[in-house]
């Protein structure tokens, strides 16, 4: 590969040796460098921009003027952050993922970044639940389908908007326990990540989890902007995406690996510490299994750390006792809804949603 990029300056507070410069809007947490305490620290969580973030630095500096604009129900105004933070407050913990990660397996190299693991966090969001926020303006109006958020990057003249404008719709049903949020890890929301203020979709992908969000509104219909009508949807490989296709909207049960995980690294024989991560998707992870030898045995592996409910992920090890050798260590976790991570990614032109077990396999040198 290329020479390591510079962390970009939005981001230059990252943890630099964690971190995987992909582009100015791509940052990538690296697979040794998620920690086993559940959380992923804020300094080494990944960071994704369709375009380039607002450069206006006056944006986060009072966090509290920041306006958000509510219409689709029966009393639209607008609400400061300030006036936000009188009406509720949740916590919660979740995976944020984006739509790609995974992406690097795809045989037939879709376009986009390359990510493999490392575009996943699971993070504490804080905010106030959009339901309280709807009690607030009196419910939304009869009939709406769709909650849409509109991100607040300025839209350069002279250019449609709709083919900038980062907004995406999610089914009504996805309001239940979504919130504005102002804080990630008890701290404020750094621009890097939405602050001022952002809506947190739990459950669903990345993108659907709108930064410096600026309008949400309930809609009969999905927001005629190019990210929701042509992209992020599931096409058949060599088929350019339309509304006809599924839009990717909830995330499915996946694990992986991260220790060891190390190409360049060689484990010592013996007993060994084999741990990662499991998330369910929609539902908690229910259990994991892991496989020393490519997955032709599984064993149940043991979840560790905090439960931090279902939109979380979990923690994992599972002891083994490995002979010199190569080993291909795999792992596959089910959900609560029985759901159990498949042996093949689901095939798609742009590389969306990649949780096979075997793509996710790490062969690890044992001497
Ligand atoms: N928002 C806005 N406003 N803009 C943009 O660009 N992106 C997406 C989300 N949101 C955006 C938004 C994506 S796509 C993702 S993943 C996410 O975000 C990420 O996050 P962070 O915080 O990590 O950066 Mo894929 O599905």
């Amino acid at each position: 590969g290329s020479a390591a990029k510079p962390l970009p300056a939005y981001a230059s507070w990252k943890d630099a040796d964690s971190m995987i410069v992909h582009s100015a809007n791509t940052i990538e947490t690296r697979r040794m460098a998620f920690g086993n305490g559940v959380i992923t620290p804020t300094n080494r969580l990944f960071v994704r921009n369709n375009v380039a973030p607002p450069t206006d630095a006056n944006m986060v500096k009072e966090p509290e003027s920041w306006t958000l604009e509510v219409s689709g129900v029966a009393k639209p105004r607008s609400f400061t952050v300030a006036e936000l933070k009188t009406l509720g407050l949740a916590a919660v913990p979740m995976v944020l993922q984006c739509s790609g990660n995974g992406r690097a397996w795809f045989p037939h190299k879709p376009s986009g970044t390359q990510w493999t693991v490392g575009a996943a966090g699971c993070v504490i969001f804080t905010g106030v639940p959009v339901k309280a926020l709807l009690e607030a303006v009196g419910g939304m109006t009869e009939g709406m389908v769709y909650m849409t958020s509109t991100g607040g990057e300025p839209i350069p003249q002279g250019l449609d908007p709709n083919t900038i404008r980062v907004e995406r719709s999610v089914p009504i049903s996805a309001m239940e326990d979504a919130i504005l949020a102002w804080e990630i890890n008890g701290e404020a929301l750094p621009l890097a990540h939405g602050g001022p203020l952002r809506i947190i979709v739990p459950g669903y992908t990345g993108v659907n989890s709108i930064k410096y969000i600026k309008h949400l509104s309930f809609t009969k219909e999905q927001s005629p902007a190019k990210i929701q009508q042509t992209s992020y949807r599931w096409s058949p490989v060599g088929e350019k995406s339309s509304a006809s296709h599924d839009s990717i909207w909830e995330l499915p049960v996946k694990s992986w690996i991260n220790y060891p995980s190390d190409p360049e690294q060689t484990v010592a024989a013996g007993r060994v510490q084999i741990s990662g991560i499991a998330m369910g998707g929609m539902t908690a992870a229910k259990s994991i299994e892991v496989s020393v030898n490519g997955g032709k045995d599984w064993k149940k592996a043991e979840f560790v750390g905090p439960d931090l409910g279902r939109y979380a992920w979990r923690e994992f090890v599972f002891s083994a006792d490995l002979a010199a050798g190569t080993h291909e260590l795999a792992c596959r976790a089910t959900n609560e809804a029985g759901d159990t991570q498949p042996e093949a990614r689901r095939e798609n032109n742009r590389g969306y949603i990649n949780n096979s077990w075997r793509d996710h396999m790490v062969a690890v040198k044992v001497a």
